[in-house]
């Protein structure tokens, strides 16, 4: 069992942790604690990785944890559903009415409930831990976490066998770096202080991204493509690659499956073919080719950004093909990273304890259309309908797309919905009890990463606030309160820090440190060793063939593509903005100051045939609903695509909404991911 920690009321001290956010860079914490109080969160100086700097948002982290909006008592719904009136009740009368609603509905069926969360901490103890385990004890239907990245995972999954990759320090010594589907300044700052670095030694920075972003203009060269056309662009480069005999055959021949029909297929897309497809200069695409097919060692930064349009996977599959190509993985600087998560041994099946299910196979619902499928009556297919919902670490009413619909569902007077929170977001607005959590300045915690390879404790650096209590804590006591006596629900959080990785990470040096890292070949693809079935790079995938998909990766068009229709002429994309971390931050005035106002993008020539000047409100539509904020003619737009910087709390946005209204419920080619930035739109001015 671990020191409990017994703040020194009086004393100044420091304490050790973790950043808890949705980020690569998973940065190491020092809270600096006087009277009980976190006064300063700074970046540990002693991990390498976080460098002793924080980015804005986490700098802020202790004026979050002591916000005089934290819920600090559960809450029980006073007013309708939506209306945030609530009133204060005592952790006994909440989980006791809690745990009977529950239990009378799973009397029925347990399938009827559904829990609903994502990574509002990446913690491994508060995100995947006694909730997992409670929920399978429950036999309550499964979540599949596709939000974000699942896209992408079953892309590099099937190309190079898991989400491994680079390891993201040796970016300093490549000579060429693809910043691909990445505003590294706004969402993987510590990578770009690594590229900085190369910059600094010489090496050329190029972004690909259809926002010129801060990270964009900072690039020696920008290929600012049509959203969704990243698979062309890849292609296009491997024609030239081929054509200019830019190859490593050598590695071709020993490390890949599938070379010959990716090259029958690589040959059907000389780059006018793609310059039209992805809306770039032909010379542009044949100046990277030349670049990346001469340069060594040349490394691409993939990340998330590329993955959320229909064919969000078969690109990720594309890039990742790319090293191989030109043996760039020969080198530790060269290759792809696009996430580390894969290389962390944690041991999912002693935190979640999915043996609890007892042989129960509960159906499984996508986070992704949980607003169609709150909506959905019982059916043999469905299965029960949705009678009660348990969200912790989420803010679907922001973040989930196709808002109006999640609202409609969370508004169902039928649904009984229970929402953990350190706020009153807008889904904790629809909540018949909200439950107050614990910050990670108050809980104990045990971290992976998915932008570098170190492992990361942390400890509490002050009490928990209020009557709030951990995520873990708060499943133990409804575990008991159900009557579930298995003894892994008596496990403490500090006993589940150390269940997560075993003896396969030195917990005696995270508790000396702070962070460990793990033990990762340098150049893990030098020699070939893929960790696919075939052991090769998978050019082609007999897994994909077997299901009937293409086991090569193809230039995918979005589902609401260009020209298909008349109505809503402009694509959307909907990037974070730099000073919110999804919709967690955005109450936050501090940094609501820096965001200033809900904006969308616009370019000038598609501002001025609208009739819509710099800063003027306007209406953005489709068919799915209708958004309302401010035109930016800043110069990030390209013609023909407008950015809807996200996620606002509806609620502090124009008329209550976000630009969530408008994206769709409509998946990824692989991973049914969310297609967030593949979303059609029309733009007007609206009166104020
Ligand atoms: N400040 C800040 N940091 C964050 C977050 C945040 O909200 N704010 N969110 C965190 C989370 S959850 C995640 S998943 C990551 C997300 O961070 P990233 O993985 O970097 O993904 P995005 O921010 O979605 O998009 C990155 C860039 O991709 C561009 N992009 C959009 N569509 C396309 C496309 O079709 N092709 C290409 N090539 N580029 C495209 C966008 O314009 C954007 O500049 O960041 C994390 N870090
Ligand atoms: N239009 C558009 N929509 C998007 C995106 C986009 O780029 N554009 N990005 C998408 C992506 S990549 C992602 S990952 C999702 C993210 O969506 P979410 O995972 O919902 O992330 P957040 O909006 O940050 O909300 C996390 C919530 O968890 C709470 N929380 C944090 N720590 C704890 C804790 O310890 N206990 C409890 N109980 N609660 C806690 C926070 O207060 C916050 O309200 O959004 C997606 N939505
Ligand atoms: S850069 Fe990312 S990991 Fe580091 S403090 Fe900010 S949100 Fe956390
Ligand atoms: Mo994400």
């Amino acid at each position: 069992m671990l020191p409990t920690p017994v703040p020194d009321a009086s004393a100044t001290h420091q304490v050790r942790g973790a950043c808890p956010h949705d980020c690569p860079d998973t940065c190491a914490l020092l809270t600096t604690v006087e009277n009980g109080r976190a006064v300063r969160v700074q970046g540990n100086p002693a991990h390498a990785q976080t460098g002793g700097v924080l980015c804005a948002k986490v700098s802020k982290y202790a004026e979050r944890t002591h916000h005089a909006e934290r819920i600090l008592t559960p809450l029980k719904r006073t007013g309708p559903k939506g209306s945030g009136q609530f009133t204060p009740v005592s952790w006994d009368e909440a989980l006791g009415d809690i745990a009977a609603r529950l239990a009378h509905i799973a009397a029925r069926d347990p399938q009827a409930i559904q829990p609903y969360s994502y990574a509002g901490t990446m913690g491994l103890v508060q995100g995947e831990s006694m909730d997992r385990r409670f929920f399978h004890r429950l036999g309550a239907s499964l979540l599949a976490r596709t939000i974000c990245a699942t896209a992408g995972g079953e892309g590099l999954v099937h190309t190079l066998g898991a989400k491994v990759g680079m390891k993201v320090e040796f970016f300093a010594e490549a000579q060429l770096i693809l910043i691909w589907g990445s505003n590294s300044i706004g969402s993987n700052l510590h990578f770009w202080r690594i590229a900085q670095q190369a910059k600094r030694d010489g090496a050329r920075l190029v972004c690909i991204d259809p926002r010129k972003s801060e990270t964009a203009e900072k690039c020696h060269e920008h290929l600012q493509l049509r959203p969704g056309t990243d698979a062309a662009l890849a292609l296009a480069l491997m024609h030239e690659l081929i054509v200019h005999d830019w190859l490593d055959h050598d590695y071709l021949a020993r490390h890949t499956l599938g070379w010959e029909p990716l090259r029958e297929r690589a040959l059907q897309w000389p780059p006018e073919r793609a310059a039209e497809v992805c809306g770039l200069p032909v010379e542009q695409i044949r100046r990277l080719a030349h670049d990346y097919g001469t340069t060594r060692p040349a490394a691409i930064r993939l990340n998330y950004g590329v993955q959320r349009t229909h064919g969000g996977a078969n690109a990720v599959r594309a890039i990742a093909s790319l090293p191989a190509l030109t043996g760039a993985w020969r080198h530790r600087a060269g290759g792809v990273l696009l996430s580390s998560s894969g290389s962390f041994p944690v041991d999912r099946a002693a935190l979640q304890r999915p043996d609890l299910l007892a042989g129960r196979s509960p159906r499984t619902i996508n986070m992704v259309t949980i607003g169609d499928d709150l909506l959905r009556d019982a059916s043999p297919s469905f299965g029960p309908k949705i009678e009660a919902l348990v969200v912790y670490n989420s803010n679907p009413v922001a973040v989930a797309p196709d808002s109006r619909q999640v609202v409609r569902g969370f508004a169902r007077e039928d649904l009984f919905t229970v929402v953990l929170e350190h706020f009153q977001t807008d889904t904790a607005d629809y909540a018949d009890y909200i439950l107050p959590a614990t910050t990670q300045l108050e809980h104990w915690d045990v971290h992976l990463a998915y932008g570098h390879t170190d492992v990361l404790l942390n400890r509490p650096a002050i009490a928990p606030q209020g009557q709030a209590r951990s995520n873990a804590q708060i499943f133990r006591d409804l575990a008991a309160r159900m009557g579930f006596t298995e003894p892994c629900f008596a496990d403490s959080d500090e006993a589940l820090c150390r269940q997560a990785y075993g003896d396969r990470v030195d917990f005696d040096l995270l508790l000396e440190q702070g962070f460990a890292p793990l033990s990762v070949p340098d150049a893990p693809f030098a020699d070939g060793g893929f960790p696919t079935p075939s052991g090769q790079c998978e050019f082609y995938s007999q897994r994909l063939a077997d299901q009937g998909l293409d086991p090569l990766p193809g230039y995918v068009p979005n589902h609401e593509g260009a020209g298909t229709s008349a109505d809503y002429p402009l694509a959307m994309i909907s990037p974070p903005a730099r000073n919110f971390l999804n919709s967690t931050f955005v109450n936050l005035q501090s940094l609501r100051d820096i965001e200033g106002r809900p904006l969308l993008e616009i370019h000038p020539e598609d501002a001025a045939a609208r009739g819509i000047a710099d800063g003027a409100l306007v209406r953005v539509f489709n068919d799915r609903g209708s958004y309302a904020c401010h035109a930016a003619l800043n110069g990030r737009a390209r013609p023909g695509v407008v950015n809807g910087l996200g996620v606002w709390w509806r609620k502090l946005g124009h008329n209550g909404t976000n630009v969530n209204e408008l994206t769709s419920q409509a998946l990824t080619d692989l991973g049914a991911g969310p297609t967030f930035y593949d979303c059609r739109v029309q733009v007007e001015p609206l009166a104020s």
